[in-house]
């Protein structure tokens, strides 16, 4: 993928996520916008690409961040948002076993409070131990929480998982997780 489509791969992250209204759009119901709508935003911040250039960002897109409706007529972000969306996921049964990276300077505060989601509508998880590690590593020196949400879903906890596959909890309490 060239330069200019991966500065707009990032940038789709963040108007599809945060901020829609600086490139002048709005999302619909179930965090969904216009195709074309969006393409002539991004045309309005200098990242001028076609219909044929999205399509290469949302199939590529390494972690499969976006997907269009069927008619590809709308888009959106399949996770992360800051924004109050609802993206009419079903409840479902999770692994066992799921995994959290995160960085040690912020353990002293989950310790306390256990994972909370911050800015975001959820904590994510994820099965993968590879992509927690990374998402970890982000933020600093990682460390690898091993969370039992087995009980956490015998403990009543709904769990969501994003159509790329993030799995989405309100918060995890101390108690539901070691470091591994
Ligand atoms: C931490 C990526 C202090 C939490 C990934 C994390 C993910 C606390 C940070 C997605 C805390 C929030 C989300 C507490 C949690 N005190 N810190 N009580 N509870 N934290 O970026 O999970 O590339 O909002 O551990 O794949 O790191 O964007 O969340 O370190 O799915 O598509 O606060 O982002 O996907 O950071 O990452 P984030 P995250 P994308």
């Amino acid at each position: 993928m060239n330069k200019q489509l991966i500065r707009t791969s990032k940038a789709l992250s963040k108007f599809l996520r945060h901020n829609p209204e600086q490139i002048g759009i709005t999302l619909k119901e179930g965090g969904w916008a216009d195709v074309t709508a969006l393409l002539n935003g991004l045309k309005k911040v200098g990242l001028n690409i076609n219909f044929v250039d999205l399509k290469e960002i949302v199939v590529t897109n390494d972690k499969k961040r976006f997907s269009f409706s069927e008619d590809e007529k709308l888009i959106r972000a399949n996770q992360g948002h800051s924004l109050k969306v609802d993206l009419q996921l079903k409840a479902i049964k999770p692994p066992d076993t799921l995994y959290h990276g995160t960085a040690e300077r912020f353990m002293p505060s989950i310790k306390k409070e256990g994972l909370i989601k911050r800015n975001r509508h959820h904590v994510h998880l994820t099965e993968n131990i590879e992509t927690a590690k990374n998402v970890g590593r982000r933020y600093g020196k990682i460390v690898l929480l091993k969370i039992n949400t087995k009980q956490m879903h015998q403990d009543g906890y709904k769990f969501y998982c994003s159509t790329n596959g993030v799995w989405l909890v309100d918060e995890v309490l101390p108690k539901y997780y070691v470091i591994s």
